[in-house]
């Protein structure tokens, strides 16, 4: 199939209903709504059209930069998401039949290289940009035109590397119209180059593509910009903060910023220095990285030694807003707040002493690489510092799971993963048999997907109304997050499943016993696909006709005095603009004390009430779950007597802890049912949906029947499978029905939460 033109419909597409959703919105937003702010009505007529025009493309305003850094980002990441999708879809069989192989490796190039370079940083920058300035009391950034330069010089860039797609089509237009010559021939020879986004040599130079010197170029440019934009927070951040606010008050977010443009200020100029020399290699005849003269490894070592810190640049942004949005959904402050900049600052300075862990492979001397194995592993101690004290923020906080509260749990959940396979990977031997296989592959997305967008998609959400001054649709946020957390890990963990299993990556062609697993990834990437749509859908429906906001203390932030700056901000305009008076909360409580009784209850501080509650709740839980059991019972025995359930499943159990008969199981079974499950239950069932008790009950129980529906499967099919699955679903309804009422009965007398 011809990927240029098809690839571009779909991208076409995509964008072509944002701009639907955008009209469709913006008339429904013309109506009246309650005479309240309904201020976005837009005469389209050419004098306003050219005005708007000339307003955007010439605005050295930090907000208005920082947003068009993001639509920018959010370009890119749909036209990198439609080839994640493409390869996805190719990957569904196991023959090369719906690209050819060429596409697959042109398809994993651009998607690599248009994700890292053209996504990730620029909506970083465009949030950075936004938000820097206000969370420091900055009127603007230090260099506000520079500012704009660096964005401007984005575009360019972009369309220098990722020409060869739109080159193709025009020249498949000319050639359908019969254009031949010099015109058709520049079009027709520019084609996506088929190198990964690593451009390792000595293929990218012998590659007779041109494009590959256009995608040379379009880096260099974009490491130009992305320089600049890095100095700028960095001077913006030293010279430009409010009086009031010394290096001991910037915000974590802030420093994470800091970080981050440090360390593009020492690795992007390496790369646009390795880059100029492989252009040089390619049209004229140096030999930096050629055998005869130069070294194809030496590439690799410049590369990696910018590789692997703009990992950390890319990463550390979305640990800043980690940082700075979890706190505010717990109700408590960071919890080692000094650590965590420690870890950040310490995290740069590692990133760069770690490169020559991807060529561990690569024949270099072993004992070199033994102290780069030392130092990667090092590097996930200020990793690990970040996670502990993201779950001890979450410890015992007054947790609000709203979508960017239910997006931060589960990029913990995916870093942690992401993390440990890395540090397998660090690891010479783990490293010698995995590289190359999609273990990698499986790790680095796990990282590079589960924290990455789901920070950004948490953080559209959680400034959403700044950005708009109104509400996104939160039903629709929280089902997107949880469609968007399930489908990342069905895909990626499906792939680290293969890595395991020692398929290679990057071919398009692979051997037909992984296609199962090949298709669930590819399942799971649909599903991730769906919810980046349902967020554009929000983000653009909402613009126009989201509710207006009616104060600035969306999030009640107030209560926990975590009211910052940029809110503080918000409120202002809200009461300059619109007259909307500042709230003041009912109650207030610090976020963080050393007084005992105020602020978050802390694990050590509360010992004797947690002393107290816990073995209520567990008794709670314990007889309730008799109960539920016993319920339970009486299903299983109908069912023995109708010949669905045999008895004798009981004495399997027994053998499981080495025991025998009948009884002992249905001791055991008790025993389960009290305690495992029953404690589960206690701990969950604030997190499952429905207030009333029972359709809680209800829900946990249709949960855990289905891992019980696996194991307890005893090969039926047909009619009797139909009978085996409804019949441990209504037995476990059973159990969930009569755990939650009696859990609730004992809770609400003796007034235990859980
Ligand atoms: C829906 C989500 C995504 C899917 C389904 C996906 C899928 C893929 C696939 C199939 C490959 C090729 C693997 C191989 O054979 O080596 C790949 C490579 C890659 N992906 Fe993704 N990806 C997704 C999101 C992302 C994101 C968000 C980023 C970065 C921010 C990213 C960065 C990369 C990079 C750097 C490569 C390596 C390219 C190379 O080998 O040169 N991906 N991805
Ligand atoms: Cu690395």
């Amino acid at each position: 199939m011809n990927r240029a033109v098809i690839e571009l419909s779909i991208f076409g597409t995509v964008l072509c209903s944002c701009w639907l959703v955008f009209w469709l919105s913006r008339r429904r937003a013309t109506q009246p709504d309650g005479g309240y702010q309904s201020t976005r009505e837009i005469d389209v007529d050419l004098e306003t059209l050219k005005q708007t025009v000339i307003h955007w493309t010439t605005t050295t305003n930090h907000r208005e930069v920082g947003i068009l850094y993001i639509l920018f980002g959010t370009f890119a990441a749909l036209w990198g998401g439609v080839e994640a999708m493409m390869m996805r879809t190719e990957l569904l069989t196991p023959s090369a039949d719906i690209w050819s192989v060429e596409t697959y490796n042109a398809l994993f190039t651009s998607h690599g290289i248009t994700m890292l370079f053209f996504f990730v940083t620029p909506v970083f920058f465009g949030i950075a940009n936004y938000f820097v300035p206000l969370l420091i009391g900055a009127d603007d950034m230090a260099f506000p035109r520079l500012n704009a330069i660096g964005f401007w010089l984005l575009p360019p860039s972009l369309l220098l590397a990722r020409g060869g797609l739109p080159a193709q089509v025009v020249g498949q237009f000319l050639r359908l119209f019969g254009v031949h010559g010099d015109l058709f021939r520049f079009f027709w020879t520019l084609q996506e180059p088929e190198l990964g986004w690593t451009l390792y040599t000595p293929l990218s130079i012998q590659s007779p593509n041109p494009q590959v010197n256009f995608l040379l170029l379009g880096l260099h440019l974009s490491g130009i910009a992305t320089t600049l934009g890095a100095i700028n927070f960095i001077v913006t951040i030293a010279y430009e903060r409010g009086n009031e606010i010394g290096w001991e008050h910037l915000d974590i977010f802030v420093w994470n910023i800091l970080t981050t443009s440090g360390i593009i200020l020492f690795a992007f100029p390496l790369l646009g220095s390795a880059v100029i020399m492989l252009l040089l290699d390619r049209n004229f005849a140096t030999t930096f990285f050629t055998p005869d003269g130069g070294d194809p490894i030496l590439w690799q070592h410049l590369f990696w030694f910018f590789g692997h810190p703009e990992v950390y640049i890319i990463f550390l942004p979305a640990a800043g807003l980690m940082s700075f949005i979890l706190p505010k959904f717990t109700g408590r402050k960071l919890f080692g707040f000094t650590f965590v900049v420690y870890s950040t600052l310490g995290i740069g300075v590692l990133s760069f002493g770690v490169w020559a862990h991807h060529m561990f492979t690569t024949g270099i001397d072993p004992q070199i690489r033994a102290s780069f194995m030392a130092v990667s592993i090092a590097i996930a101690i200020p990793s690990a510092i970040k996670v502990f004290n993201w779950i001890t923020t979450i410890w015992s906080g007054n947790i609000r799971l709203s979508a960017p509260m239910v997006l931060c749990i589960s990029s913990i959940g995916m870093f942690v993963v992401g993390g440990v396979t890395g540090v397998f990977l660090a690891t010479i031997p783990v490293d010698i048999f995995y590289h190359g296989t999609y273990y990698v592959v499986g790790h680095f997305h796990m990282i590079i997907m589960g924290i990455i967008p789901f920070m950004m998609f948490a953080a559209s959400y959680y400034w959403y109304p700044i950005l708009t001054g109104r509400l996104y649709d939160r039903q629709l946020a929280l089902f997107q997050s949880l469609l968007l957390v399930f489908g990342s890990v069905i895909t990626f963990g499906t792939l680290i499943v293969m890595g395991l299993l020692a398929l290679p990556r990057r071919y398009a062609v692979y051997p037909p016993e992984f296609a199962p697993f090949q298709r669930v990834a590819t399942v799971g990437a649909f599903l991730i696909g769906l919810s980046v749509l349902l967020w554009l859908y929000n983000m653009l429906w909402s613009y126009w006709s989201g509710e207006p906001v009616r104060t600035a203390d969306v999030w009640g932030l107030k209560r926990t005095q975590q009211f910052t700056r940029e809110w503080q901000w918000f409120e202002g305009r809200l009461e300059e603009r619109y007259g909307v008076e500042p709230t003041e909360p009912e109650i207030t409580r610090p976020s963080s004390t050393t007084v005992p009784g105020e602020g978050s209850p802390t694990v050590l501080r509360s010992v004797e009430p947690l002393l107290r509650t816990v073995p209520r709740i567990a008794f709670a839980a314990g007889i309730g779950g008799l109960v539920g059991t016993t319920l339970m019972s009486g299903v299983l025995f109908t069912a023995t007597i109708l010949g669905i359930f045999d008895l004798s499943s009981f004495s399997e159990l027994a053998e499981l802890v080495g025991a025998r008969g009948v009884s002992v199981g249905y001791l055991l079974f008790l025993a389960g049912g009290m305690t495992t499950w029953a404690l589960l239950f206690a701990v969950f069932a604030e997190y499952l949906p429905g207030r009333p008790r029972i359709i809680t009950g209800l829900a946990y129980a249709t949960i855990i029947s289905v891992g019980f529906a696996l194991a307890f499967y005893t090969g039926q099919t047909g009619l009797q499978l139909l009978g085996y699955v409804v019949f441990v679903l209504i037995a476990h309804w059973f159990y969930g029905f009569g755990l939650a009422v009696t859990f609730q009965y004992l809770s609400s007398r003796w007034q235990v939460e859980g």
